[in-house]
């Protein structure tokens, strides 16, 4: 690669300044690195209202939702009938969705905090999880 003098000048008047950058950018690295980590494994803020779309492809995405009390999760059912099951009804937990639903949406509201996992009862493996905070 061919450099210019002055490049070459510049470059040598400005090491220091550009070390001092390199470290910078690599602490910035590092610390968005922490960030990101910390945002896949770290549970979501909570939010009144969520949805989770009931999608053809047998998953609930997002597969966890974090909500507050009193607030609502929307399924949103997509073309490929799903139904929603608090397995064991654990206290506080909404009305199962017992009928195979497709192309609408229903709205379940949750007023006990708590983890509430479900799971589609025609297609097994998929699931998720409501948290109320
Ligand atoms: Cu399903």
């Amino acid at each position: 690669m061919f450099l210019s003098k002055s490049f070459i000048t510049l470059f040598t008047d400005h090491m220091s300044i550009a070390n001092n950058c390199s470290r910078v950018l690599l602490a910035s690295l590092a610390a968005a690195l922490v960030a990101c980590g910390g945002d896949s494994t770290s549970p979501p803020v909570p939010v009144q209202a969520a949805t989770v779309q009931a999608t053809p492809s047998k998953q609930f995405t997002p597969g966890n939702v974090a909500i507050l009390q009193g607030g609502t999760v929307t399924f949103a059912f997509g073309s490929l009938g799903h139904d929603v099951f608090f397995d064991n009804a654990p206290a506080g937990a909404p009305a199962n969705i017992t009928a195979t639903t497709s192309n609408q949406s229903q709205t379940l509201t949750f007023n006990t905090k708590g983890t509430f996992p479900y799971n589609c009862h025609i297609h097994p493996g998929m699931r998720g999880t409501v948290v109320v905070e």
